[in-house]
């Protein structure tokens, strides 16, 4: 077992120079880090070992040359992190410029926030790859690497260059915005991000919206589709799903009994004079929503007099990003309007806003949790928010009112919360009177819901969910029957094609000789398949057959000239090694008359789409049209030619890799194949193919032969490659060992 390699933009430990050189090391334990801590220690008790782990980033500050060889060791050997080292332009470019003056905004639904600067996204760039060889430098292929968070979204494939093996995993923090926003990014900037995510195994978002969203833009701007949140990448797998991000619940429950907390409530207490209490807390963003909280309070105050003096809001702000212009405009705009309500509203004896801007420890933190009737979590949007889960799990006392956004990623997870839209200063003002005056076994109600269910599905939880589904897509040989053709299998292929008196080898062309292209005219074969085509066609007892659903003629024109077997159509036209073409019975073109209209209906609704007439078959193309309509309007055809069709015998619907295809079932490849495999007689029999036709032919073949799946399982054969470079390595082989064989002989 590897270890767990966390990496993010900062570790979880500050270091700065002090005035007299000295460097001071400050651990800052935030949801995440004290989330993977306690998931690693519950490991370690349920398996009885330590597990390892490491974390990866910027130690937060600039740091001269000089002093980084000696924290490097000493945040190795203290806090188990490896510090990637940024320089002042560095910090600029990547972190306030890329990360939080573009993508933190565009992702948040605040793209007039945006820049886009050339400058900033190579900076991006840089220490985007940066990171991935600090990564590739320490990491073995045992380890399991987990990326975190938009400052990093290259990473992954720059790893995955590196190291094509790693298990990498990828989780975003913040909301993954509509294909709509995403696409304000210039096109060559979005399509890298997320080239770069795709590098990872498995990609994690807080909601199913994110996760949509997600699989959306890669289909409309890569053209990946998916399956089930599973995208085939050539040679591996990529997962997508939701992992909603929960708190450490029994930290946060188990602190409002310890003696400082209950010390810091009773000041709380004092200060407050039996008053009720609203909580608000965030750290400062533009996108926490705070100034509309504001004039909701203030609207509240001015609607309901007689609430005034009997209630406060706390307003706890933490400061962050300063150096950014909007952030620091944001301050002054919360400073004066914190100023006016207290003014307009206050007296000597009680102000409506107690106002607190930093940082604040832990047990005031949770003091004032416990403290507060309601909390008032109002983002205009948010991935998670933290805040609200941790206000519901330090309510023991079974009161609580929780107001949250619906732009929170956390609504979803507590509908029992007093859901608000966060521009309608009037709805967070009712919400806060309705809050007040709620009755207290309705809010019991309320809050053992969510506690039940914040409390199950915790931080740990989380952390245990995502790494062991990242384990099963990164390792998914685990769970797949078929077994993958490896160099040395390939080898006791090739021995056992040398020895055999007679060989036969069933091949399917396209996605399995050669790759696919939106014309069907236009994959020739290349030089490399052509030469080991006919290496193969010149051993003595060996006979190699095309079999494809191709028009005869092409096929005759591309590979007719070499000695080998054809079998077009599915088997309605064949040809053998050195015989005539042989045509089935004259085909019935009845049902071809009657549906050919309604494909050609489809091509009118689908531009892009087009039909194709074989002899036996007529195929409706569309791998070339919009390619979410695409599979829509496929559907619809199925459905209205199973409709139409009825239960006739005479034809076939058969979705296929973009295509739609009516056959005369009669003509299949595995019948076909099978017939030939009877007159042969052959002691060695093998075949390959990618797509669901060829699965009649693995089925239809006679028990013995080898039967291999180019790509994915499920399938009926017994083997599978990667790709078709596989398969032509695997030919070439078996030419080579013949062709050997041959000249001992
Ligand atoms: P943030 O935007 O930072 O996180 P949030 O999820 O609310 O937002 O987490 C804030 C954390 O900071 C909480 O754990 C809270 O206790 C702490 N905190 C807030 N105010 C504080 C104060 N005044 N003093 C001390 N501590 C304070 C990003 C995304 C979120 C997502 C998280 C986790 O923007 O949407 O929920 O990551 O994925």
């Amino acid at each position: 077992m590897g270890r767990l390699i966390v990496v993010s933009n900062r570790l979880p430990v500050t270091v700065t120079l002090e005035a007299n050189e000295r460097l001071d090391y400050r651990s800052s334990s935030g949801g995440l880090a004290s989330g993977l801590s306690a998931y690693l220690e519950k490991q370690a008790a349920e398996q009885g070992t330590t597990s390892d782990s490491l974390w990866i980033g910027w130690p937060g500050s600039e740091m001269d040359e000089r002093f980084q060889p000696e924290i490097k060791e000493r945040l190795k050997s203290h806090y188990a992190a490896w510090p990637v080292f940024l320089t002042h332009e560095q910090v600029e470019g990547y972190y306030h410029g890329f990360s939080n003056g573009t993508l933190w905004p565009l992702f948040h639904y605040f793209h007039v926030y945006c820049e886009f600067s050339e400058e900033n996204w190579q900076r991006y760039v840089e220490v985007n790859r940066k990171f991935a060889e600090a990564v590739a430098e320490i990491a073995t292929e045992d380890d399991t690497i987990w990326v975190h968070d938009y400052q990093l979204m290259l990473v992954p494939q720059m790893l995955r260059e590196k190291m094509p093996r790693a298990r990498i995993g990828f989780f975003l923090h913040i909301p993954f915005p509509s294909h709509d926003i995403f696409r304000l990014l210039p096109r060559q900037w979005g399509r890298q991000l997320l080239q770069g995510l795709i590098g990872a195994d498995l990609i994690g978002f807080h909601t199913y919206d994110y996760t949509h969203h997600f699989l959306r833009t890669i289909l409309r701007l890569l053209g990946f589709d998916h399956s089930m949140g599973t995208v085939a990448l050539g040679d591996r797998m990529l997962k997508v799903d939701t992992f909603p991000m929960g708190i450490e619940y029994n930290k946060f429950h188990d602190a409002t009994q310890l003696p400082e907390v209950i010390a810091e409530k009773e000041e709380l207490k004092n200060v407050m004079a039996g008053r009720q209490a609203i909580l608000s807390v965030d750290r400062l963003d533009y996108t926490k929503g705070i100034l509309n909280r504001l004039r909701a309070w203030e609207l509240f105050l001015e609607t309901n007099p007689d609430w005034r003096e009997r209630v406060k809001l706390i307003l706890i702000v933490v400061p962050s990003r300063e150096a950014v212009g909007e952030y620091e405009i944001m301050k002054h705009q919360i400073d004066e309007t914190v100023g006016r309500i207290n003014g307009q509203y206050g007296g000597v004896g009680w102000t409506p806003i107690a106002y607190v801007y930093r940082s604040v420890p832990f047990a005031n933190l949770v003091a004032a949790y416990s403290y507060a009737d309601a909390a008032l979590v109002t983002p205009l949007r948010d991935g998670m928010n933290l805040v609200a889960k941790e206000y519901v799990a330090c309510r023991t006392n079974g009161r609580g009112v929780l107001i949250l956004s619906e732009m929170a990623g956390a609504a979803s997870e507590l509908p029992e919360s007093l859901l608000i839209n966060p521009n309608s200063i009037p709805e967070i003002a009712d919400a806060i009177k309705t809050a007040l005056e709620m009755p207290e076994d309705e809010q019991r109600l309320r809050l053992d819901a969510m506690q039940d269910r914040i409390k199950r599905y915790d931080v740990v939880r989380w952390a245990q969910d995502f790494l062991h589904s990242l384990e099963k897509v990164a390792d998914p040989d685990a769970s797949v029957p078929t077994i993958r053709v490896t160099s040395e299998q390939t080898r006791e292929f090739a021995e056992r094609f040398c020895a055999a008196q007679r060989r036969l080898l069933f091949l399917d062309y396209d996605g399995t000789l050669v790759g696919f292209s939106g014309d069907p005219q236009s994959v020739k074969p290349g030089e490399r398949v052509l030469r080991v085509l006919e290496r193969l066609v010149k051993l003595p007892q060996t006979e190699v057959v095309v079999v494809s659903g191709r028009k005869h003629d092409t096929l005759n024109e591309w590979i007719g000239h070499i000695g080998v077997s054809i079998v077009a159509e599915h088997g309605a036209v064949i040809r053998r090694q050195d015989m005539e073409w042989h045509e089935s019975p004259p085909p019935q073109h009845k049902w071809k008359q009657e549906l050919r209209p309604i494909l050609e209906a489809y091509v009118d609704r689908l531009p892009g789409s087009f039909v194709e007439e074989k002899l036996y078959c007529l195929v409706w193309h569309y791998r070339k049209a919009d390619p979410e309509l695409g599979p829509l309007r496929a559907r619809e055809l199925v459905d209205s030619l199973l409709a139409f069709t009825g239960n006739q015998t005479a034809v076939q619907v058969l979705p296929g890799n973009k295509i739609v295809e009516l056959r005369d079932p009669a003509h299949n490849k595995g019948a076909v194949a099978a017939q030939i495999a009877t007159d042969a007689g052959a002691d060695f029999i093998v075949a390959v193919g990618d797509d669901v036709t060829d699965e009649d032919m693995f089925r239809g073949l006679p028990e013995g032969s080898i039967t291999i799946k180019v790509g994915r399982p499920p399938t009926a054969a017994a083997y599978r490659v990667r790709s078709q470079e596989d398969v032509l390595t695997l030919l070439e082989e078996f030419a080579e060992a013949a062709e050997c064989e041959e000249a001992r002989r």
